[in-house]
């Protein structure tokens, strides 16, 4: 996997967004004059191939026809973008419609999640790799989270992992605190996430006990930057990753927020948190989204980075508005979702991919959130906010693109990017979180006789969840997946016990 941005095209491409505008079943609309100049011959041919779409046994009749037709407006102008995306709508369009689907679908077109098969490819995930994977050394960390992260969500118990996880991730711990993605390797905040991550996933004391927190502590001092944000490792890039995982991390492990005496910025006034929030405000773009630095290009992947970072400084209600556009934000967002492939892009001008299901799927609770404010609780009883914003995408789409598109048909099992693309663990864990994500809503809740809290940073742990259930619900109910928490990407619950474990420690 690479954090690489690739080259692209910058030009103007008219895309229909579907967010929150899904059309009654089988209405009909005009197509405009515009599409019919840009439209290619091929796509032409798959167009009329796909109707009629009821073939018996395979298809359904309650597809609407958003997610089986061309998008009604299209740019005259033709690029290596427009090309791409064209090849796209044409490679997942028969997967939408039923045609290329080998397993049976519901009467909304939609297979079941093939849960046995992407157990078995996750399981398989934690076994010896095959040669090629040595590329991916420095990543290692990360196939544990992304793995351990699947398997809960598909139910599975991952306790016998315990053991090697601990004994594997032990030694790749550096004495200047944080870890390394091998061993002798310098530590980097990415794996050292991954790290904290899996280690909470398996849970148990034995395994949250292997962190040394006080260099951990130290060493987020040393990444520390003035301007306010993060190193992500020392002497290395500052970016928006390095916000998240450090705020992840301070408030996971309930370290202190002061500057270790070791910082190079140290001051009586400064903190960790000094200049953060506003540092991420600097990251919002001309175009709504955020970037990973400031005046860089926005992508998904750092709007979460941004959402999720802030949700852990205050309350998502009142810190989002303050340091970013919502608006303008939102209407990024909403861009990213496309049709008829129902799934999510990471940036303009480029194409869905499974991944972006949680990257920017994972954007809409906070940003519900956000709009709604907080439930408030009084006891036992919490009521829900007096206005709700209710569904800010296509959760439909969504779902759509993840059960038809991005399921590895064959016996390998495993969720991929988009239907051309082979299965990975990143990809079947962020697909899955997108798609737990499309299947629940998420509450923010304040308690209504407000009582001194009891620690730093608590905002991470007022989340709770509802699932979305529906008269005509286009999924069936065993293909709901467990709750992954809104901010951490981790199983429900799993955070919460992680952060009492530490606070019950007292200092280090
Ligand atoms: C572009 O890749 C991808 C990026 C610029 C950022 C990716 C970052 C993440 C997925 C996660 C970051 C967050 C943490 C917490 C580690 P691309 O050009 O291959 O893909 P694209 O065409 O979809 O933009
Ligand atoms: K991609
Ligand atoms: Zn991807």
């Amino acid at each position: 996997m690479t954090f690489l941005r690739g080259k692209k095209q910058r030009v103007r491409f008219v895309r229909r967004a579907v967010a929150g505008h899904d059309r009654p079943n089988n209405q009909q609309i005009e197509q405009p004059e515009l599409c019919s100049q840009g439209r290619s011959d091929t796509l032409d041919e798959i167009f009329e191939s796909l109707f009629p779409f009821v073939l018996p046994g395979k298809t359904a009749s309650m597809i609407p026809d958003l997610f089986t037709t061309l998008p009604p407006i299209r740019d005259l102008l033709h690029t290596g973008s427009s090309q791409v995306q064209d090849e796209t709508i044409q490679e997942c369009l028969p997967f939408l419609s039923g045609l290329k689907l080998d397993i049976e679908c519901n009467e909304h077109g939609i297979p079941h999640l093939d849960r046995k098969k992407h157990i078995t490819f996750l399981h398989h995930s934690l076994r010896n790799l095959p040669a090629p994977f040595v590329a991916a050394d420095a990543s290692r960390p990360w196939f544990f989270y992304w793995a351990l992260s699947g398997l809960v969500a598909m139910g599975e118990d991952v306790s016998q992992y315990r053991e090697r996880l601990i004994s594997t991730l032990a030694p790749i711990q550096n004495s200047g605190g944080g870890f390394g993605g091998g061993n002798g390797q310098m530590s980097h905040l990415a794996p050292t996430y991954a790290v904290i991550l899996s280690l909470i996933i398996v849970g148990g004391a034995e395994a949250l006990d292997i962190i040394d927190r006080k260099a951990m502590w130290k060493w987020l001092g040393a990444l520390k930057q003035p301007d306010g944000g993060f190193q992500m490792c020392v002497g290395g890039e500052e970016d928006i990753r390095g916000a998240y995982i450090a705020a992840v991390i301070i408030t996971l492990l309930n370290l202190p927020l002061q500057l270790s005496k070791e910082s190079l910025f140290w001051s009586r006034e400064a903190t960790l948190l000094t200049n953060l929030p506003e540092w991420i405000s600097r990251c919002q773009t001309y175009e709504g989204g955020v970037s990973s630095r400031p005046d860089a290009e926005a992508h998904g992947a750092y709007a979460f980075c941004a959402l999720a970072c802030l949700s852990i400084l205050d309350d998502p209600h009142i810190i989002i508005p303050e340091y970013l556009d919502v608006p303008c934000l939102i209407s990024w967002l909403s861009a990213r979702q496309y049709a008829p492939e129902g799934g999510f892009s990471g940036r303009t001008n480029k194409l869905v991919d499974g991944c972006y299901s949680h990257w920017v799927g994972g954007c809409w609770p906070l940003i519900e959130a956000c709009l709604d404010g907080p439930s408030i609780s009084s006891g036992d009883h919490l009521s829900a906010p007096l206005t709700s914003v209710g569904h800010l995408y296509s959760r439909e789409g969504l779902i759509r693109y993840i059960l038809c598109c991005c399921q590895e048909q064959s016996k390998r099992g495993g969720l991929r990017d988009k239907p051309s693309h082979n299965s990975d663990s990143y990809h079947t864990c962020y697909v899955l979180a997108g798609l737990s994500s499309a299947q629940h809503k998420w509450h923010f809740n304040t308690s209504a006789t407000k009582t001194e809290s009891s620690g730093m940073l608590t905002a991470a742990y007022q989340w709770t969840s509802d699932p979305i259930l529906e008269y005509s619900q286009i999924f069936d109910e065993e293909d709901r997946v467990n709750t992954w928490h809104p901010i951490f990407a981790i199983p429900e619950g799993a955070s919460e016990r992680a952060r009492s474990h530490f606070e019950s420690k007292g200092g280090f």
